[in-house]
């Protein structure tokens, strides 16, 4: 059955799901990586970057730190709950890490995902009746989280929200939203949110939070899946659900 909460407000959050245990190796990894991508980024860090991507292609980690990823993502507790969210073949998109601006001025956006497609308003609104993409954020401190408009994974803005989302009208992209619901985060606690709703990332505290992308069987969702971030044939079977790789890459050589 669909999780009702999520079908209802587009987000929920799952708390003290991990034990620190299974959360240390995953950050030694995380921490790795994010260390090389700050070296090989720093323009970029410096100047305006919350997020890294693409965690688990070859650049930055070796075949171990991978897997170790891989393992983590095709784990049964990740799992069950994205069947409950897409309970047919769903496919692994990506993994972003978020941390905080260097410049502590700088401010957040209120966005959808999907706005960034180059696609027209009327296609961004059949998107979202149409294509799931979802969040599972791992958060590795404490974080004063996100802030979302609940029901909006499924409905249009009104006025207000597009025009700030937009900056439309003179409005700014971090101004208030009157509908906004803030969700901070604790380390253990797994957030799950639609990336088709509206939402900003608050900056604050010492955040670093490591996010999994998952989405429909969708040839259109898939065009976005980087080969170098799955895992070979030998890895795929040092997963517990393998599945999630296997029906991805399956579906990119359609
Ligand atoms: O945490 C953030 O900075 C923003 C998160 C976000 O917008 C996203 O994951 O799409």
């Amino acid at each position: 059955m669909l999780n009702p909460e999520y079908k209802k407000n587009g987000f929920f959050i799952v708390k003290e799901l991990f034990n620190p245990n299974e959360l240390s190796k995953l950050e030694e990894v995380i921490q790795e990586f994010h260390k090389s991508w700050i070296n090989d980024n720093s323009e970029f860090y410096n100047n305006k970057a919350v997020n890294s991507a693409y965690l688990t292609g070859t650049k930055y980690l070796d075949r171990e730190q991978r897997l170790t990823i891989f393992q983590f993502i095709g784990s049964n507790k990740i799992m069950e709950i994205l069947k409950t969210l897409i309970p047919k073949g769903p496919a692994f998109m990506n993994t972003q890490l978020f941390f905080n601006p260097v410049n502590t001025d700088q401010k957040n956006y209120w966005h959808r995902d999907l706005q960034y497609l180059e696609k027209t308003i009327d296609e961004q609104k059949t998107i979202l009746q149409t294509n799931n993409v979802i969040h599972f954020r791992i958060p590795l401190r404490p974080e004063p989280g996100l802030e979302l408009v609940p029901g909006s994974h499924e409905h249009w803005d009104i006025d207000e929200e597009f025009e700030v989302r937009a900056e439309k009208n003179g409005r700014k992209c971090f101004e208030d939203l009157s509908a906004g619901e803030q969700v901070s985060l604790n380390k253990s606690d797994l957030f799950v949110f639609s990336a088709n709703m509206i939402h900003r990332g608050l900056y604050g505290l010492d955040r670093l939070a490591f996010d999994i992308i998952f989405c429909d069987s969708d040839p259109e969702l898939l065009k976005y899946v980087e080969h170098d971030c799955l895992p070979n044939n030998e890895d795929i079977q040092k997963i517990e659900n393998p599945n999630i790789f296997i029906n991805t890459i399956s579906l990119m050589k359609e």
